[in-house]
Parts: C-alpha cells; sequence; structure tokens
C-alpha cells in the first residue's frame, strides 16, 4: 500500500465523516409500491449498501408534474415521508449515510403520469426525440407546455417543499438531480431551453432557475448538505448544446459561492460521444469548482483508485457495480470477484435482482495491498 490518496482513504465531507470514498450512485429501481411510497423491501436494499461511504438515493420526484416514469418514489406525500424514514432507519442502523437525489423531469413526463392529462412542463414547447415509457410501454413523447415566467416559483416551492420532506424522512441530505436531460438540465442547455425572459438565452440566465432551487433548498438544509449532480457530456433525453465546454464551466464556477456538500459529475460515455455529444472532461470541471468533487459513470475498483490518486476527484460514484455487490466496500478491499449485474431485473419488479445479490464469502480471505 503506498501512501496516495485511495478509494478506501477516509473523507470528511462538510460534517460528515465518511469512512470511504466509495460512494453508491442514485439509481432508478422502479421499485416504489402504491402511491409511490418506499416500503420495506427498498430499505432492505438501502440497508444492504450501507457500507458505502455515501449512499444517494435514487431519484425521487417531488411532485407528482415531476414523474415520468413508473413506480418511481415520490418525496410530496405524507405516507411518502413515511416510507422514506423506513430506508433511511435502515441505513443509519447500519451506519450508513444517506442522501436523497430531488427530481422534476420537465418535458421527460407525459399526459397518463400528469394530474388532469396536461402537458408536462419544460423552459421551452420542444418534444424530444423518442418515447417515454408509460404504464401502458412506449409512447410517443408530446410537446410540452413552455413554463410561464410566473409558473417558475411554483416549481422552485416544489423543490423546497421536497427538500423540507427529505429533512423529515431522516435523509442526511440531498442532492439536486440537474443532469440526465431533467427539467434543471432543460433549463441549462440551449438545445431545450429557447427562452427570451431571464431564464434563458446567456449562460448566465440559463443557470438562474438551478441557482434559485439552490436557493430555496438551502433555506432548509445546511449548504454542506447539498449537492448537486450534473452531466455536462451527456446526450441522453435528446440533449444537446453548443457550447458545453461554457454551459458546464460557468455552472460549476457559479457553485463556488455557496459551499455546498459537492459537485456530482456523470462523466463522458462512448456512447455520448457517439451520439454527437462534446467530451466535457472532469478535470477540465475540476479547475472551476473550488469543492467536493465526485467522479461517476463506469468506474471500476482501478479506474477509482487512479481518479483519486490524480486528484481529479475526491469520491467516486459506482452504480451498476453496487446493483450487483452490496458489499462493494468489502470486496473493493478484498479484491474479490464480483456479481455481475443482470441488466434485466435493473427496473421494476421484486427481489429478484433487487436484494437477492450475494454478499461475498468466502473460507480463506486475503486482504490485497490497494
Ligand atoms: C434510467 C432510467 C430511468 C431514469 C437518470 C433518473 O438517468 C434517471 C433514470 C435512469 O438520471
Amino acid at each position: 500500500m503506498n501512501n496516495s490518496i485511495n478509494l478506501f482513504s477516509p473523507y470528511q465531507l462538510g460534517d460528515l465523516e465518511l469512512p470511504n470514498r466509495i460512494v453508491m450512485a442514485p439509481l432508478t429501481r422502479q421499485r416504489a409500491g402504491k402511491g409511490n411510497v418506499p416500503h420495506s423491501l427498498n430499505a432492505t436494499y438501502y440497508a444492504q449498501r450501507a457500507s458505502a461511504g455515501l449512499i444517494i438515493a435514487e431519484a425521487t420526484q417531488i411532485s407528482p408534474q415531476g414523474q415520468g416514469y413508473p413506480n418511481t418514489p415520490g418525496i410530496y406525500s405524507a405516507e411518502q415521508v413515511a416510507g422514506w424514514k423506513l430506508v433511511t432507519d435502515a441505513v443509519h442502523q447500519q451506519g450508513g449515510r444517506i442522501f436523497l437525489q430531488l427530481w422534476h423531469v420537465g418535458r421527460i413526463s407525459h399526459p397518463d403520469f400528469q394530474p388532469d392529462g396536461a402537458l408536462p412542463v419544460a423552459p421551452s414547447a420542444i418534444a424530444p426525440k423518442g418515447e417515454a415509457f408509460t404504464y401502458d410501454g412506449p409512447k410517443p413523447f408530446v410537446t410540452p407546455h413552455a413554463l410561464e415566467t410566473s409558473e417558475i416559483p411554483e416549481i422552485v416551492e416544489q423543490y423546497r417543499q421536497g427538500a423540507i420532506n427529505a429533512l423529515a424522512a431522516g435523509f442526511d441530505g440531498i442532492e439536486i438531480h440537474a443532469a440526465n436531460g431533467y427539467l434543471i438540465d432543460q433549463f441549462l442547455r440551449d438545445g431545450t431551453n429557447h427562452r427570451t425572459d431571464e431564464y434563458g438565452g446567456s449562460i448566465e440566465n440559463r443557470v438562474r432557475f438551478l441557482l434559485e432551487i439552490i436557493e430555496a433548498v438551502t433555506s432548509v438544509w445546511d449548504t454542506n448538505r447539498v449537492g448537486v449532480r450534473l452531466s455536462p457530456s451527456g446526450t441522453f433525453n435528446d440533449m444537446r448544446d453548443s457550447n458545453p465546454l461554457e454551459t458546464f464551466g460557468y455552472t460549476a464556477q457559479a457553485l463556488n459561492k455557496f459551499d455546498l456538500a459537492y459537485l456530482h459529475i456523470v462523466d463522458s460515455t462512448d456512447a455520448d460521444i457517439k451520439y454527437g455529444g462534446t467530451a466535457v472532461p472532469t478535470k477540465y470541471l475540476r479547475e472551476k469548482y473550488t469543492g467536493t468533487l465526485i467522479a461517476s459513470a463506469g468506474y471500476t475498483r482501478e479506474k477509482g483508485n487512479a481518479v483519486l490518486a490524480n486528484k481529479e476527484a475526491d469520491l467516486v460514484a459506482f452504480g451498476t457495480l453496487f446493483i450487483a455487490n452490496p458489499d462493494l466496500p468489502r470486496r473493493f478491499a478484498l479484491n474479490a470477484p464480483l456479481n455481475q449485474p443482470n441488466p434485466e431485473t435493473f427496473y421494476g419488479g421484486g427481489e429478484k435482482g433487487y436484494t437477492d445479490y450475494p454478499f461475498w464469502s468466502a473460507t480463506s480471505e486475503q486482504v490485497v495491498s490497494l
């Protein structure tokens, strides 16, 4: 073992002591109960993964309007808060820490999910290419309702209420989902934001919605318990921007003043580049953002240790590896074999592919040098 920082170096995240730098990425699993209420199966799943330095719970809609997929959990009803309390209690009992990811999908919704079958909302009336996943199967995306300037404060208020509810549900913090083509990302990028008011045009204007949300949720939480996730290179959900380096370089810099818990970056993937995305290197954002950085997307034990040793990030989030390996930190520590994730059970269903991945056991374990 050399002295460089690695996945097992503890990390002080604001006032939270993380025992390791292995973060469980937010993962949509579509296994909430009726009324989008988390239940005991979800508590078991998260508690199994409590050895992560930090768990970021799955994307969770802040209002019925913010939902875009079947069976995703919400954080707007009393029942949902009580359901999430089962989860946070179970994780805390196992010694873990858990943030909730606050989500509004914007134009990625469908009238089937909307109160009174209304149109989904977005910064501009631009339909994404592709299909929504509704309860009746895939249906073409619709052209969303472009939010009036006067309607924007109601949405910011939904985030504030979500933050209040997350606190009541016993979370240790919240992550604002500003990535992957959902509502906030739709405001940030000029492919989806054609507004002519103070929320559109220049990047200073396009970032305004995110900054107002941060102001709102930090009136509820200490700033060091609030993180933000961005996907600067992402093309998922038909996203594009004319100048991603400028858009996201500016956004990262604009976050500096808040003293947030972290900035969480979805790194560029081969698929993004294939679909015409511009790679915005995490290294580039590291120079813009002065606080804690989480790197994610496609990391392995080796790549994770390397990005920490090079100081390109402070923490590393793992997604599919955590789906298949509830005890991922222990397996990494032992350099033990990993269970393989089964994509057929990623979304929806019950215990299968959710809480039944085995923990590592071996009669003789060799601790290997990292
Ligand atoms: C996969 C399927 C549905 C939603 C994201 C919340 O991409 C998601 C998501 C991922 O951030």
